[in-house]
């Protein structure tokens, strides 16, 4: 049997267990039958999540009657809202709550694979059974089938969702700290055309007054789709536009995909080739399949070796035209093969040692997506933080980079699904994650695109990207009103990177999640565990973006009975343990504040976030009925590995007790030598105006501060500190 794609079966051989037949494809099973499964009954819970990726709710469905989760990595376009079918990765770690225990199922095996999900809860008859025969108590059975493999599975026993998602990292690994560019907002879109396009786009973000950290370039920065190479004609002097970027302290992503095309002209080919690093067929050929560039094979990132040379192409020598500034993207490598069965690779198909695809399908990406990481990190000799984003994933992937939801479409239920989206994969361990701003197929109103610009600056990976065949969509063609709005956004998600950045410090050293579902930190909490239009970002701040057209006003949960909480705008305080109907402009975005907590803020947005960190910080401290605070913050140079290798980096704590705000150290602390100052303090929920507010740093004199008290919001502003951030000190409002 042929194996490359386009040969239709040459027999007229039926599915049995040696042989399966799909359409034209014939997939034969060289080591037979090998699938394995596994029940498990988890006693007391009705709650499930994870098992990315999926277009569909954060708490899993009972699949009675319906598709099981798929877990297997495919390039699917546009795909279906909601769905259970397989999409672009997978991480097959399911997460199951209930008020006193959270605990998480790993089942890890790459093969293609099924979940199937039974809640008794869902079925009044099986409760009622359940009621008389167990005490009431629920369970959800859970029933895992992959199609080859071996079982080895862990369960994780919390019992605190912290102590899972700590476990998990444990296993599988922490998410790398990102560079803070990455964190800060990119530009994108299938394709910038040339040079010329990208400097315009690029002073269009200064002429609007519009910060942004990183534009992009799509396959066709390429000379016919040979990736590490640079199309002659569109980008002539691409080391030059880095510069020229660089200049801005700004930042160029290009897409690197996994598919090489087979032309013996070109080296990296000849190479691939000779060294034994392309996936063969069954008959030891190369696997010969199509993608951009036509006639494609395919980089066995499975292999060791091909990692290693795979990461060594990213070396500024061998790489034309890179310089230190250029990031890499990994796109198609679920591998996407245009002419394969469901549009990817065969699984007979061989790999290094002999594996057939079938075994590590669900690997793929993540071996590539590694690889390029690496890559990075060796051409800096081991100094920078790489970002590279991925379209495929596994259990791991945080280790690497940021991924993102793929192709979406500008519709309001695309915008609606990214939140359980990201939410889905942040429990599974995988935090510096996005979707396409505005939807990549389609083209977004203005009013969609506002809504979506408001929703992704609040969550870990914000880029606007779009088809080929979209119009242009920079945030400045939508009209001044749009314009302005986006603007207020992005700048306030510049303002608020110092929480972001200290959030994903603490996602790369324990494991926590910086986007949450309410449930995280609303454990005990019934009613929070099926909420997947609004989330925590950290253990402070309650987003609940709008993603509804037309509306005037919003309903929001805001979860705690004893909780409060402060509308950041407007500084009011709520209770919880209530839906708040809260009126809307276009320009509202409703985000609270949660009482008991410290938020660190840049004061100003700058360029980029490069400027940032010469800004000073504002401190908004949220006091509980206890008059307490706490919070964090943690600093770095911001690019390299020294805050690892050489303790260069500062951890901060901020804590309010008694009218009396302490900055001291966190719980390590290193030797970052930074001069950024704390220059405002904003204190929500101060009951009475104090007398004075002075400020106390040993080794000098008791110094008084400016402040005004506004008793309509019962809030004190400490204006003109100077106070740095790397000292200890005392604000005491007495
Ligand atoms: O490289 C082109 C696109 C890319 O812009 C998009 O983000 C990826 O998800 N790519 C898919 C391939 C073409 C999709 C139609």
């Amino acid at each position: 049997m042929v194996q490359s794609c386009g040969s239709e079966p040459q027999d007229d051989e039926t599915s049995s267990l040696w042989t399966e037949t799909f359409h034209k494809f014939v997939d034969i099973k060289a080591n037979g039958p090998s699938s394995i499964g596994a029940d498990l009954c988890l006693h007391g819970f009705s709650h499930a999540y994870g098992l990315p990726e999926h277009a569909d709710s954060l708490q899993l469905a009972d699949t009675r009657g319906g598709e099981p989760y798929r877990l297997y990595n495919l390039d699917v376009f546009a795909y279906d809202v909601p769905s259970r079918l397989g999409l672009y990765g997978s991480v097959p770690l399911l997460v199951a709550h209930k008020p006193d225990r959270t605990l998480a199922v790993f089942w890890l095996n790459a093969s293609e694979t099924f979940v199937n999900l039974r809640y008794s809860s869902a079925d009044p008859q099986e409760d009622e059974v359940l009621a008389r025969t167990t005490r009431l108590q629920p369970e959800t059975d859970v029933h895992w089938l992959s199609e080859s493999g071996v079982i080895d599975s862990l369960v994780l026993l919390g019992p605190s969702p912290q102590e899972v998602f700590h476990q998990y990292a444990q296993l599988t690994g922490y998410q790398a700290l990102p560079p803070l560019f990455a964190l800060g907002y990119h530009q994108c879109r299938w394709n910038y055309e040339d040079e010329a396009d990208v400097k315009a786009v690029d002073a269009g973000f200064d002429r609007h007054r519009i910060p942004y950290d990183v534009i992009w370039l799509d396959i066709e920065h390429t000379d016919g789709k040979r990736y590490f190479t640079w199309d002659p004609v569109r980008f002539p002097e691409p080391a030059q536009l880095q510069k020229y970027l660089g200049w801005k302290n700004r930042k160029l992503v290009v897409i690197s995909d996994p598919h090489i095309k087979t032309d013996p002209e070109w080296s990296l080919y000849r190479e691939a080739r000779d060294r034994g690093h392309l996936v063969k067929t069954r008959d030891g050929d190369l696997f010969k399949g199509s993608c951009w560039p036509g006639e494609s094979c395919y980089l066995d990132f499975s292999s060791p070796d091909t990692r290693a040379w795979y990461s060594s192409c990213f070396g500024l020598e061998k790489y034309k035209g890179s310089t230190p500034l250029l990031y890499l993207w990994n796109d198609m490598n679920e591998p996407s093969v245009f002419c394969g069965p469901e549009q990817t690779m065969p699984k007979d198909a061989v790999h290094h040692g002999g594996w057939e695809h079938r075994e590590l399908h669900n690997l793929y990406g993540f071996y590539q997506h590694g690889a390029t990481a690496q890559g990075l990190i060796q051409r800096s000799g081991g100094k920078e933080r790489p970002f590279v984003l991925s379209r495929s994933f596994f259990a791991g992937s945080q280790r690497f980079g940021a991924v993102w939801t793929g192709d979406n479409v500008a519709s309001w239920e695309y915008l609606k699904v990214s939140i359980p989206m990201l939410l889905s994969l942040n429990v599974t361990g995988v935090g510096f994650c996005g979707a396409d701003v505005g939807g990549f197929f389609r083209d977004p109103d203005p009013e969609l695109l506002l809504r979506w610009y408001q929703a992704a600056a609040l969550q870990p990976f914000f880029r606007n990207h779009c088809a080929l065949w979209s119009k242009r969509r920079e945030p400045w063609l939508f009209g001044d009103e749009v314009t302005a709005a986006i603007r207020r956004v992005i700048r306030e998600r510049y303002c608020l990177l110092p929480y972001w950045y200290t959030l994903f410090y603490q996602a790369h050293t324990s494991g926590l999640p910086p986007l949450r579902p309410l449930w995280v930190e609303f454990p005990k909490e019934q009613n929070t565990f099926t909420v997947d239009s609004q989330y925590m970002i950290g253990g402070a701040l309650l987003a609940s973006p709008v993603t509804e057209p037309g509306v005037q006003e919003v309903d929001v949960f805001l979860p705690g009975v004893d909780e409060v909480w402060y509308d950041i705008s407007s500084k009011e305080a709520y209770e919880g343990g209530r839906t708040l109907t809260l009126p809307v402009t276009l320009s509202t975005v409703p985000v609270f504040q949660r009482a008991g907590s410290v938020v660190c803020r840049s004061t100003e947005s700058g360029s980029c976030t490069a400027q940032l960190q010469s800004f000073p910080l504002s401190i908004t401290v949220a006091l509980n009925s206890q008059g307490a605070a706490d919070g964090e913050l943690y600093l770095d140079d911001g690019h390299s590995f020294d805050y690892r290798d050489e303790s260069s980096f500062r951890l901060r704590r901020f804590s309010v007790r008694a009218g009396r705000l302490l900055c001291r150290p966190g719980s390590e602390d290193g030797t970052f030598d930074c001069d950024t100052c704390v220059e405002s303090l904003i204190v929500l929920g101060l009951k009475s105006k104090p007398s004075t507010v002075t400020v106390h740093m040993s080794g000098t004199k008791d110094s008084p501060a400016k402040f005004q008290y506004m008793e309509s919001s019962s809030s004190l502003t400490v204006s003109d500190l100077k106070l740095r951030v790397s000292q200890d000190w005392d604000v005491h409002m007495g």
